[in-house]
């Protein structure tokens, strides 16, 4: 080889080591980074005040004096839902709780706790709504809105028709397992387990509302997508009526729960 073709080549040579360089250079020859923390404080408000349709504050829901002809009545209050709460994942659940179980160890599933107060036998499965005197019981549905007043009522339906009507059953603590539905339909093979702990995790049941920082929805089960509204702030109205149809003659009462529950 002459000396001058070596010469190029080796210029090349250097040439192209140096473009090497000059790529390796573009890359990340050093990382290091300022520790940086924030504790953002946590904040979890909930407050319900009954609201009468079209004008202001209630002390209490009340039906009044409800006829036997009656099957499904929507009192003159309805309940404003006002909450606040920065964690991660939150829900808002409703519920009676007419026995005062603690529902974090009542084991619905037990059969050694059945005849355990609420008997069976007295009250059947189901406890949620109004109670009466031993075996009187008032089922109740609830029907959610991300307004933050109404001045006029949802149409009255009977809760078991969920998605026609838009009405949910008020769930109660107790509520245990009616071992006589096993499965449920749609979607068909699906456990129908109708204990408090059960209906849990299913939104539309005993979830008024639920979200996360920065996002709330309202559970609405006419929404067939995903059974729920966006909520553009933290108000939002709940709904109740009273299912009389299968209610013998009595005098009822309950208090209506709503519980904050971190997921
Ligand atoms: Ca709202
Ligand atoms: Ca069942
Ligand atoms: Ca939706």
């Amino acid at each position: 080889m002459k000396m001058r073709t070596m010469l190029i080549l080796t210029l090349l040579s250097v040439g192209l080591l140096l473009a090497g360089t000059g790529i390796a250079g573009a890359g990340v020859i050093v990382s290091t980074g300022v520790p940086t923390t924030a504790t953002l404080q946590g904040v979890n408000t909930l407050s319900v005040t009954p609201m009468i349709y079209a004008a202001g504050s209630a002390p209490s829901i009340s039906f009044g004096t409800v006829s036997s002809t009656v099957s499904f009545l929507v009192p003159a209050q309805y309940v404003r839902v006002v909450h606040n709460d920065n964690s991660l994942a939150w829900e808002i659940k409703i519920h009676t709780n007419n026995f005062g179980v603690n529902v974090d160890t009542w084991d619905p599933y037990d059969p050694a706790k059945y005849g355990v107060t609420p008997a069976t036998a007295t009250w059947g499965f189901q406890y949620g709504g109004m109670k009466g005197s031993p075996g009187a019981k008032t089922p109740m549905g609830w029907h959610a809105r991300v307004d933050n007043s109404l001045a006029s009522k949802f149409a009255a339906g009977d809760p078991a028709a969920t998605t026609s009507v838009g009405w949910n059953f008020v769930k109660d603590h107790a509520d245990r397992d009616d071992p006589s539905t096993t499965v449920d339909t749609p979607p068909i093979g699906v456990v129908k387990d109708e204990s408090y702990k059960g209906a849990n995790g299913k939104a539309s049941y005993a979830n008024v509302a639920y979200g996360g920082p920065g996002y709330q929805n309202v559970v609405n089960p006419q929404d067939l997508i995903d059974y729920s509204d966006p909520d553009t702030d933290k108000t939002f109205v709940v709904e109740v009526e009273g299912c009389f149809g299968s209610a013998p003659a009595d005098t009822y009462s309950t208090t209506l729960y709503f519980d904050l529950v971190h997921q």
